[in-house]
């Protein structure tokens, strides 16, 4: 635990919020499935004396002066990335992945062009267009879904009919709440057929994507890959854009950023990512993406054991989604306040054509990044899902929940959060 000796003299209310948030991230389990645990190493870089610094540019072609330890944090971080991800290119200053995505936007596409993206029910992301961002009024954002919400087959004929229908710049694949693996090279068969970039939204899937259980869509010829870098990679909260091979691409990407979307890169987050590079380039990390794997499957046995309705039929990487309301009378809002109660966190999500509304949706998403970096196995990941569905049937039960909170208390202390990956 971190003691915040300088805060605690100085601002009584701001210790006593890290406090709290220390004590809440030790005494629950995070099951929120774009959440993780930072190392010590990686926060202690994004705490640095980094902050100080404006760095605007790139290294060796900076604005302003005083930039020799910039450029060597910044150097390490692109030469990482681009090893961990096979690209040629990285881009490692957007601010996180919504600045990334609007960048690559502005890099590959003129006002006006159209944007080919999984539909937001069906799993995409915000930053894919919806209705509600400043970037649906500049693109044109259209859609493709699944063609089986209970198996998570993308519909690829209609996604093709899309394409030549609406002759997209870009085709985009990626999503935040969907748990199937996409046919890539299927992507770049029809992208070529169009004449569309291929961009990756991998935000979800770093980790599993550098560890190795999960396909790279470089290998199957994709363009461009968005991400964020402190969900399953386990870095500070942040952007980052690769480039698989094209020179012109990347240097449009580098000025998108920078002048164009951006000013100062914050060089402390950057030498976190440096870090957290590092230690996903060791070679235990592709143990914790295997296991990451193995404890979602564990979890997807158990949910369909006890007959819950899991989107796509289940999973192959980290996340689930369950329909709470139509297996068990439930709403994913009322799943999240009593999972809460028993210190199990997770978030209501909207199913595939949902039929309630988007605050109030039928569904939660949770997965099996941060219960791994605890050192969780597939009996706790089957502990879990045994006690997240109790605390669902005994939502109204006072007694069942407070027993429920024990048990979680108990796994809690057996795995506390470790400070150290490498
Ligand atoms: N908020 C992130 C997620 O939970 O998926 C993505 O923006």
């Amino acid at each position: 635990m971190n003691e915040y000796t300088y805060i605690k003299e100085q601002d009584d209310a701001i210790y006593q919020a890290l406090m709290g948030e220390e004590l809440r991230e030790q005494r629950g389990i995070e099951l929120i499935p774009s959440e993780n645990y930072a190392s010590k190493a990686v926060r202690e870089a994004n705490g640095s004396v980094f902050t100080n610094k404006y760095s605007e540019g790139y290294p060796g072609k900076r604005y302003y002066g005083g930039q020799q330890f910039t450029d060597v944090i910044e150097t390490l971080a692109i030469e990482r990335a681009k090893q961990l991800f096979k690209a040629k290119y990285a881009n490692v200053q957007p601010l996180g992945g919504a600045a990334a995505n609007v960048a690559m936007y502005f890099a590959l596409m003129e006002p006006g062009d159209t944007v080919l993206g999984m539909d937001l029910s069906h799993g995409g992301h915000l930053t894919h267009g919806h209705p509600t961002t400043a970037i649906n009024k500049v693109f044109n954002f259209v859609r493709y879904k699944m063609k089986d919400v209970d198996t998570g087959e993308i519909d690829y004929d209609h996604l093709r009919q899309m394409a030549l229908e609406h002759k997209p710049k870009i085709i985009l694949a990626g999503f935040s709440a969907y748990s199937r693996e996409l046919d890539y090279a299927k992507f770049v068969e029809i992208a070529k057929e169009v004449g569309a970039y291929t961009v990756a939204d991998i935000a979800h899937i770093t980790g599993l994507i550098a560890g190795g259980v999960l396909k790279n869509p470089f290998d199957y010829g994709f363009d461009v890959m968005t991400m964020t870098t402190h969900k399953s990679l386990r870095g500070p909260r942040g952007g980052m854009i690769v480039v698989r091979e094209d020179a012109e691409l990347a240097k449009r990407i580098d000025k998108a950023v920078f002048p164009g979307m951006q000013g100062g890169p914050h060089m402390n987050v950057i030498a976190a990512k440096a870090v957290a590079f590092q230690e996903a380039l060791h070679p235990n990390f592709k143990e914790y993406a295997v296991q990451i794997l193995k404890n979602a499957k564990a979890m997807e046995a158990v949910f369909k054991k006890e007959g819950i309705r899991l989107l796509c039929g289940g999973t192959d990487n980290h996340l689930l989604l369950a329909d709470v309301y139509g297996s068990l009378g439930i709403t994913g809002k009322e799943a999240e306040m009593v999972l809460d109660e028993v210190g199990i966190t997770l978030n209501k999500n909207m199913i595939a054509d949902e039929p309630r509304t988007a605050m109030d949706p039928s569904g939660i998403r949770f997965g099996t990044p941060a219960m791994t970096t605890r050192g969780m196995k597939e009996a706790e990941a089957t502990k879990l899902a045994e006690l997240m569905i109790a605390t669902m049937r005994a939502k109204d039960d006072a007694e069942a929940k407070i027993a429920i909170q024990k048990e979680v208390q108990a796994l809690c202390e057996a795995f506390p959060v470790p400070e150290r990956f490498v």
